[in-house]
């Protein structure tokens, strides 16, 4: 799809150079206020990016955006009189966005603010701004002002790089695509049963059996992250103001980690490689004294490999492990991830455990409500919702069906709130399995649509389906230009 959007660049004929400004609140996520109102703004070949230096990293990524489709040289300065793009720190939470006939002026307090205040800027032009090439059009920005801010602080994407390894150019398209909808945090599923996805200093036959090539769902899913990849994924997420979280799957969803290390096993035999998408079967050797050396060798590894503030140690499906032996594992577990100064973050069966206090759960059941009992917080995943690989519909041609099919208006039509309390709400994420997903074309057809609705949800104070809609028909023409694949839903039209 990429090379096809490059060689197919927009002709002046597809682009009326005519077409009216978009109207201001047409963005996804929906912002919280808007007034249209005075002249437009119009970027031309002398308009400026103004940013202080502490967020020229914010200015960097604006000019990069606008430069290859405008073909304007947009310089990046400190300091600008009138026909200018200007970033400034100001107490704004969330951003400020005021358009007038001289100025785009974006005010917040934090750089992530001023991000998402460029992710809705982008929105706001042409859909042609997305080509790679210098295209005609008129850069015409709608007169008036946004106040926006997140109506939650975590909207997260997952991404399973165990049952199929994705590369990290997959990765950062895959940022690139989602931090343009304000999704702030992408966690990396890196170990399950038919794959080990990050190299381990300590114990470096995970990569090289749990990563080698035949790996991975029908053998056809090998590879790993280098500890400088998962350090240069990590950096070029923070450049977008997404956090990185990295997941460690135990006690169960260990059978490639017991492929590389019998010792690993209660009987110290090595279980046959898998290549199936069973689940439920394989777990850790609770009574083990060698299973903790592992297990806090690896979370030490991660977590000074990551800077964010969570580390999640998977914890879902342990079908093979007893609940007395799930609870003990947990109970000298999750303070471990304390013990390397992260905030211990698992599947919702973790709250089992009292050493759970503290913690974040991530909801994947089915069930309407729920309430933590020891956990402090909840990013609500519920499977029959948020789950980007669900069939569409029965005529899917990837993707699983055991939680729901899912179309998009059913990816939208949920409410946090119906689940749990606010108070114990950290926010939402759409996660993505890979079992049956290969390409960055896979990935981006169920994610896109969906994700957008799940970013919505976790975005915006107030929810309309028509509007979404309307807003997301819209934004097909970006997602053409961008090279991103997605779904052509029928409830979208
Ligand atoms: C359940 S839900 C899983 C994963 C599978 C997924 C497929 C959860 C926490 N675990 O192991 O990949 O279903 O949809």
């Amino acid at each position: 799809a990429a090379l096809l959007a490059l060689a197919l660049p927009l002709t002046s004929a597809q682009v009326p150079t005519e077409s009216p400004a978009i109207a201001l609140g047409s963005v996804v996520p929906a912002p919280l206020e808007v007034r249209q109102h005075g002249a437009a703004f119009r970027i031309t070949d002398r308009t400026v990016i103004e940013a202080p230096r502490s967020a020229r990293n914010v200015a960097d990524r604006l000019a990069e955006a606008l430069r290859p489709a405008t073909g304007y040289r947009l310089p990046v300065v400190g300091q600008a009189g009138s026909n200018k793009i200007s970033l400034r720190t100001d107490g704004s939470p969330g951003y400020r966005l005021t358009v007038t006939k001289s100025a785009i002026t974006i005010g917040a307090r934090e750089n992530a603010g001023l991000f998402a205040g460029v992710q809705t800027l982008r929105q706001l032009l042409p859909p042609a701004i997305d080509a790679a090439t210098p295209q005609r059009a008129k850069w015409v920005v709608s007169g008036g002002e946004i106040v926006d801010r997140p109506r939650f602080e975590y909207r997260g994407a997952m991404l399973d790089l165990a049952r199929h390894f994705h590369t990290p150019a997959e990765v950062k398209k895959y940022i690139d695509a989602i931090s343009r909808f304000k999704i702030n945090y992408l966690h990396l599923h890196l170990s399950d049963d038919q794959g080990w996805r990050i190299q381990i200093d300590s114990w470096p036959r995970l990569t090289a059996v749990g990563g080698a090539p035949g790996t991975g769902v029908d053998g056809a899913g090998g590879g790993f992250l280098t500890k400088a990849d998962y350090r240069d994924l990590v950096r070029y997420a923070a450049d977008r103001y997404v956090t990185i979280i990295p997941e460690i799957d135990m006690p169960g969803h260990v059978n490639a980690a017991q492929v590389a290390y019998p010792e690993l096993t209660c009987d110290g035999v090595a279980p046959p490689p898998r290549t199936d998408t069973e689940v439920g079967y394989s777990s850790l050797c609770i009574g083990k004294d060698v299973t903790y050396r592992f297990v806090e060798d690896v979370i030490r590894e991660l977590a000074a490999l990551t800077p964010g503030p969570y580390l999640h140690i998977g914890g879902d499906e342990a079908h093979a492990t007893t609940e007395a032996d799930y609870i003990a594992f947990q109970q000298r577990v999750l303070p471990l991830v304390a013990k390397y100064g992260k905030t211990p973050y698992g599947w919702n069966e973790i709250d089992q455990a009292p050493a759970a206090t503290g913690a974040v759960l991530q909801y994947w059941n089915l069930e309407p409500t729920f309430t933590p009992v020891h956990a402090s917080k909840v990013v609500l995943s519920p499977a029959n919702r948020a789950y980007l690989d669900m069939k569409y519909d029965p005529a899917t041609r990837l993707g699983l069906s055991w939680a729901a099919y899912i179309e998009v208006d059913d990816a939208y039509g949920w409410d946090p709130l119906s689940y749990t309390p606010e108070r114990n709400i950290l926010g939402v994420e759409a996660p993505l399995w890979s079992e049956t997903l290969r390409s960055i074309d896979d990935i981006e057809f169920m994610a896109f649509p969906r994700l957008a609705a799940i970013a919505e949800i976790g975005w915006s104070a107030r929810k309309d389906w028509e509007s979404f809609r309307t807003r997301i028909r819209e934004y097909y023409p970006r997602w053409e230009l961008q090279g991103v694949d997605f779904y052509r839903s029928p409830r979208i039209g």
